[in-house]
């Protein structure tokens, strides 16, 4: 056979990824067929001349990132990482002879167990850099890995070793653009002038509904020059000359972010489908195909073929590029690691989720103080403590550092900006749902996020938390401000359902301490999460630092739930349980009936997910079955303590929204009180006065 130019071996890589991504819709009879036909010259160019990708190393921490934010079109990304010959990793993180997607995988699309899912999974597929499908999602993940890729080279990068200077590519739709995370993650990149990030605009015309006309008309190059970014437009999505010069372009830049718009027709080639909305989210139809690889000058009866030659031109571009480049990062380690031993030992830890030694030395305890602090102002006390040993631990919040208490005030902490990206503070302005979002960027970057702002904003950012649990990823949040507790800000600023909200999160640790040393137990725990995501709840009020003499120890909190003041008077008649800011209130209401000689338990339950997963054995001795006698005291809704109160128990919490006033009297007006613990918990055991 007569040798192919690379014009040709192009077009045949091309419709390749083209027909499999049709051929693999047709048989789920699902999926989305559209934007891969009219995208795979789009990432054909990008994966054959640009990524920076070892198919054998798809682990190495300076590989380029490529994140398919509509993820919608996983046939795009499944057929590239097929024909690339991605390698498996095995659970340990190592690679194997296995490829990432097989073709039975392809053909197995959005079945069972493949690995191919409907949307593209982290950790179900090994080259899916990130979960997507939640429109916008994508686009925040690729600031935070763009935020970790500025700051690990601040960090880490030294004279004559330049270990990081990943790019990260997001390719992104109408969907994307019009959602709001999108811009809110598009301002903070533009801000921080982030030039390693390049989102890929599918600038179709085309969503669900039909044409963009429907609902879509703003300028967005102008938009998105407005936020500081490089625009670069490329009119043809089938012109590789222009989109090879259009990544080029934001490979010369170097002082922002830069967006890519590419012009292409949906479901390309297709004869009666191209340009249409059914292109979007339907199988093609057997005729259909048959036309459009007639089209595209392909066997028309040949299903997911996949022509030699193809797999072969990846291997020699993107193949050999990635492996020298990862070969050459490889040896430039080795030296790293005989001159910087102590960074390149953290580096390693990072990468395997560890905690250096002596991370909690300098945990503080907390002196006995009727008077108290605020949890906030503890765990601000006890973030900067943790976060001097390590080094990698880094985040901010949505612009209320100075009430989150989040700030790390350390001298060596410093502010990550455009011009310092060595520091550890940063400034994610008022953009919850982009701080979240990019949380989990920088998390699947290895480096440990966390990110503030009052709980009621949980609501906010919550679809990116959710993602933090569904990707297992140990991203840290930290709510204050977390109840009524709040006071006259009144009740747009009071939490009333959001801890329901969080538990209702599967995967998802909430956890809300009562006192200072719960709260310094809480961010033990929540550093030693290694894949899963950790809320904490954190009040703006002072609370009581209980004696631990008199209290059991606050250690308690890693078992999620513990008794904290047991019966002095025989076994308990009535168990109090209760959470964060109401312990302080189920404890007084325990020593008035202890004092009326009835046996009372209190039971401090900073986290229900901590505690369903001890032993029944546990559980019971905390939560004998036998006393069926129990007051749930939470100023938030009732929605989850059934539970534990079972059919007898009683709720005293929330039963609508607060009121502006100070947090007393809302506390009284909610019958939030010691009183009503006192009179619920006599009426139980029938001594009601
Ligand atoms: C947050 C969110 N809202 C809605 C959807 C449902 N949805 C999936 S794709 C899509 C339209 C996307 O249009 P576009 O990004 O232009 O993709 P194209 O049709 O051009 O492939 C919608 C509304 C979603 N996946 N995520
Ligand atoms: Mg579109």
């Amino acid at each position: 056979m007569e040798k192919m130019t690379d014009d040709q071996i192009a077009e045949l890589a091309i419709h390749t990824i083209r027909t499999l991504s049709m051929d693999a819709v047709q048989a789920a009879r699902s999926g989305h067929p559209g934007a891969p036909m009219a995208l795979a010259p789009v990432a054909y160019q990008l994966w054959a001349d640009v990524l920076r990708f070892d198919p054998a190393a798809p682990q190495w921490p300076n590989r380029d990132r490529y994140i398919l934010s509509s993820g919608h079109a996983s046939m795009l990304l499944y057929s590239l990482l097929h024909l690339a010959g991605v390698r498996q990793l095995d659970a340990a993180g190592r690679g194997t002879d296995q490829p990432a997607v097989s073709l039975a995988d392809l053909k197995n699309f959005r079945q069972f167990g493949s690995a191919t899912p409907g949307h593209p999974e982290y950790g179900q597929t090994t080259g899916v850099e990130t979960t997507t499908g939640p429109l916008g999602q994508g686009c925040g993940n690729s600031v935070g890995m763009a935020i970790a890729g500025k700051w690990l080279a601040g960090r880490y990068n030294q004279p004559g070793f330049e270990l990081f200077d990943y790019n990260v590519y997001a390719q992104c739709g109408d969907g994307d653009m019009m959602e709001g995370l999108t811009s809110e993650a598009a301002s903070l990149a533009g801000h921080l002038k982030l030039d390693n990030l390049c989102w890929i605009y599918d600038d179709n015309h085309i969503t669900i509904e039909g044409s963009t006309d429907l609902a879509f008309s703003e300028d967005v190059a102008t938009r998105f020059r407005g936020l500081g970014w490089q625009v670069v437009g490329v009119a043809d999505a089938n012109d590789l000359n222009t989109l090879a010069a259009a990544y080029q372009t934001f490979l010369a830049c170097s002082d922002r972010p830069t967006l890519i718009m590419v012009r292409s027709v949906i479901g390309y080639g297709s004869p009666h489908k191209a340009g249409t909305a059914s292109a979007h989210g339907e199988p093609i139809g057997d005729e259909e195909i048959a036309l459009t690889k007639a089209a595209y000058g392909w066997p028309e009866d040949a299903k997911f073929l996949v022509p030699e030659s193809v797999p072969a031109h990846f291997e020699n571009r993107l193949g050999r590029r990635g492996a020298a480049a990862r070969a050459a990062w490889d040896i430039l380690f080795e030296r790293y690691q005989e001159k910087y031993p102590e960074l390149a030992n953290q580096l390693e830890q990072m990468q395997q989720r560890q905690l250096p030694a002596g991370w909690d030395a300098d945990l503080p305890r907390f002196e006995a103080d009727a008077k108290g602090l605020a949890t906030r102002v503890s765990s601000g006390q006890v973030l900067n403590a943790l976060a001097k040993n390590v080094p990698w631990l880094l985040g901010g919040s949505a612009d209320l550092a100075p009430s989150t208490k989040t700030l790390l005030t350390f001298e060596s902490a410093g502010d990550f900006s455009a011009t310092n990206r060595a520091g550890r503070n940063l400034h994610f302005g008022v953009r919850e749902h982009a701080m979240a979002a990019a949380l989990n960027g920088m998390a699947l970057c290895d480096v440990r996020p966390y990110g503030a702002t009052f709980f009621v904003f949980s609501d906010y950012l919550r679809p990116s938390m959710r993602l933090s649990a569904l990707m297992r990823l140990p991203t840290l949040l930290v709510f204050t401000h977390d109840s009524i507790g709040v006071g006259e800000d009144g009740p747009t600023h009071q939490p009333v359902e959001q801890l329901a909200a969080a538990r209702a999160i599967p995967g998802l640790i909430v956890l809300r301490p009562a006192d200072a040393n719960e709260t310094a137990q809480a961010w033990q725990v929540a550093l030693q999460q290694s894949d899963r995501p950790v809320a904490l709840a954190l009040t703006r009020q002072n609370l009581p630092t209980f004696d631990r003499e008199q209290c059991a120890a606050a250690a308690g909190v890693q078992r999620g739930a513990y008794v904290l003041l047991d019966s002095t008077v025989g076994e308990p008649k009535v168990i109090l349980l209760a959470t964060g800011s109401e312990v302080s209130l189920a404890v007084e209401a325990y020593r008035l009936l202890e004092a009326e000689g009835i046996g009372t338990r209190v039971v401090s339950m900073p986290s229900f997910e901590l505690f369903e997963e001890q032993s029944c054995r546990y559980r019971d001795d905390v939560l004998p079955p036998t006393v069926s006698a129990r007051v749930a005291v939470e100023a938030g809704i009732r929605q989850g303590w059934d539970h534990y109160l079972g059919c007898t128990g009683t709720f005293v919490g929330m039963h609508g929204f607060g009121k502006s006033a100070p947090f007393q009297e809302v506390y009284q007006d909610q019958g939030i009180t010691v009183e009503r613990i006192v009179a619920e918990g006599k009426a139980l055991v029938g001594m009601a006065d």
